[in-house]
C-alpha cells in the first residue's frame, strides 16, 4: 500500500467553495423548488465584450488555417502579451522577461510554493484567501505565522507583534475584507520584508477595482518593492476570464535568494517545466483586454460591479448592519457577531435561500462575518436586499 502524503492529514476536510457548493446541493435536494441567490464565490456574472469575443473567435478560426495554426507557445507567455502587461498595466516598472503568463492566479499561487520548498517559513493575513495556507500545508511547510486583520486594527497587522518568516503573504484589495492599503502602509510591509529579508508575494487580483487615484494598485509603485516583492495578477476579476483563465506572475530581476541566485531565473525553470503556457487563444484575447476598446469595456463592467457593492452595503447599513469593505473593493465583509459564520451561513441558506461565505473559511479572525460578492448579477443583488428586508435578523453591531 502507498502511504498517504502526512501533510493532507493537516488540512480543513475540504476546500471552502466545493463545501459550500455541497451544503447548496444538499439543500436543493430538499427544496428543489428553491431560487437560490449565490453571492458566495467571487465569479464574473458580466458577459464579455464583443471586441474581446470577435478575438476569440478570429483567432479560433485562424486555428484551422495553416498560416495560423498555433501549437505550444513560449511556456513563460506571447511575448507581445508580456509586453502589454508590463506597459499598460505596470507602466513600464517591470520588463516584459520579468511578466510570466499563466492559466491564472490560483496555480500561480500553489506553483510559487515549490519555488520555496518544504522548508520556508510564512506568514500570512487572517482572515486570507484560503489557497495561501492550504498550499503551504500541502507542501510540508512548517510553520504558519497568521497576521491578525481585524475592525481594531483597520485591516493592516501589527508589524511589531508578527515573528519574522521566509514568506509573506499579502493581498490589497483585499479578499475577504474589502480593506486597501494605502501607500504609507505598503511602505512599512516593505520595510518590515527588507528588515527581515523576507519575500514578500502580493497578490493585487483585485487591482482594477481601485478607483481612488491615491492608492496603490501594484506594490510596484513602492520604492524598494522590487528587490522583495514577487506580485500575482489576473485578468479573471479584472474582465471577466473567470471561465477563460489568463494571469501573471512578476518577479523582477533583483530579487535575489541568500546565495544571491535569482529568483527570476528558479521561476523560470519551474514555470517551463511545470506548465505548457496558457492558451495561446486566450492570450490573444488579453491582448485585446489591454487595448484602448478592451481597456473601456472593463472600465464600464468594473463600474457595473462596483455599483452592486455600493447598493448592497447602503442596504446593509439601512438595516442596522456593520459593513466593511465594498469601496475600491469587490467584497463586503459583514459582522453579524453571535452566531458562528457557519451558523450565519445556514441560516441564510434556509430562511432566505441566499449564499454568502463563511468568514470562518479565510481564517480564525473571519468569525462571526459573512462575504457578499459584488459580483453577482443585479437582480440576484436586488432580490437578495428584498428578502434580508423582510428576515428578522439577529443583528450585533461590532
Ligand atoms: N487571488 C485571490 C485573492 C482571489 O480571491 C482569487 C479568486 C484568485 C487569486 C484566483 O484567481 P484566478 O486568476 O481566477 O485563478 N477568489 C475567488 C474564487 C474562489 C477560488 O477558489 O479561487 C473567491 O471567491 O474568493
Amino acid at each position: 500500500m502507498v502511504k498517504r502524503n502526512p501533510h493532507f492529514a493537516k488540512l480543513q476536510s475540504g476546500y471552502l467553495f466545493p463545501e459550500i457548493n455541497k451544503r447548496k446541493q444538499a439543500y436543493l435536494k430538499m427544496h428543489p423548488e428553491a431560487k437560490i441567490l449565490n453571492l458566495g464565490i467571487g465569479d464574473t456574472t458580466l458577459p464579455l465584450d464583443p471586441h474581446i469575443a470577435q478575438r476569440l473567435q478570429k483567432h479560433s478560426f485562424e486555428m484551422s488555417t495553416i498560416e495560423g495554426y498555433l501549437g505550444y507557445g513560449p511556456e513563460q507567455g506571447q511575448s507581445e502579451l508580456r509586453q502589454k502587461i508590463a506597459s499598460v498595466l505596470y507602466s513600464g516598472r517591470v520588463h516584459s522577461e520579468e511578466v510570466f503568463v499563466s492559466d491564472g492566479a490560483k496555480c500561480d499561487i500553489g506553483r510559487l510554493q515549490l519555488l520555496f520548498g518544504p522548508d520556508a517559513t510564512m506568514a500570512v493575513q487572517d482572515p486570507a484567501y484560503p489557497v495561501y495556507v492550504d498550499t503551504s500545508i500541502m507542501v510540508g511547510q512548517p510553520e504558519i505565522m497568521y497576521m491578525p486583520c481585524n475592525p481594531e486594527n483597520n485591516f493592516f497587522p501589527d508589524l511589531e507583534q508578527i515573528k519574522r518568516t521566509d514568506l509573506i503573504y499579502f493581498c490589497s484589495p483585499n479578499n475577504p475584507t474589502g480593506a486597501i492599503s494605502t501607500h504609507e502602509q505598503l511602505e512599512k510591509l516593505i520595510a518590515f520584508a527588507k528588515k527581515n529579508r523576507s519575500i514578500l508575494i502580493f497578490d493585487s487580483a483585485y487591482s482594477a477595482y481601485i478607483s481612488d487615484p491615491s492608492l496603490p494598485k501594484s506594490i510596484y509603485e513602492i520604492p524598494g518593492a522590487r528587490e522583495v516583492a514577487i506580485e500575482v495578477g489576473s485578468f479573471s476579476k479584472m474582465a471577466g476570464f473567470t471561465g477563460l483563465r489568463l494571469g501573471w506572475v512578476v518577479i523582477p530581476e533583483e530579487l535575489r535568494f541568500e546565495d544571491q541566485t535569482s529568483v527570476r531565473k528558479d521561476w523560470e525553470r519551474i514555470h517551463t517545466t511545470f506548465f505548457n503556457g496558457a492558451s495561446c487563444i486566450v492570450q490573444k484575447a488579453g491582448l485585446a483586454v489591454l487595448e484602448n476598446e478592451g481597456l473601456q469595456f472593463i472600465q464600464r463592467m468594473i463600474e457595473s460591479y462596483m455599483s452592486n457593492a455600493e447598493y448592497l452595503a447602503e442596504n446593509l447599513r439601512q438595516l442596522g448592519i456593520t459593513t466593511y469593505g465594498g469601496d475600491n473593493a469587490p467584497y463586503i465583509w459583514v459582522y453579524f457577531g453571535k452566531s458562528s459564520s457557519w451558523e450565519l451561513f445556514d441560516t441564510l441558506l434556509t430562511k432566505a435561500q441566499i449564499i454568502a461565505t463563511p468568514g470562518i473559511g479565510f481564517g480564525s479572525e473571519g468569525e462571526g462575518f459573512l462575504r457578499f460578492s459584488a459580483f453577482a448579477q443585479r437582480s440576484h443583488i436586488e432580490e437578495a436586499v428584498q428578502r434580508l428586508k423582510e428576515l428578522p435578523l439577529e443583528v450585533a453591531t461590532a
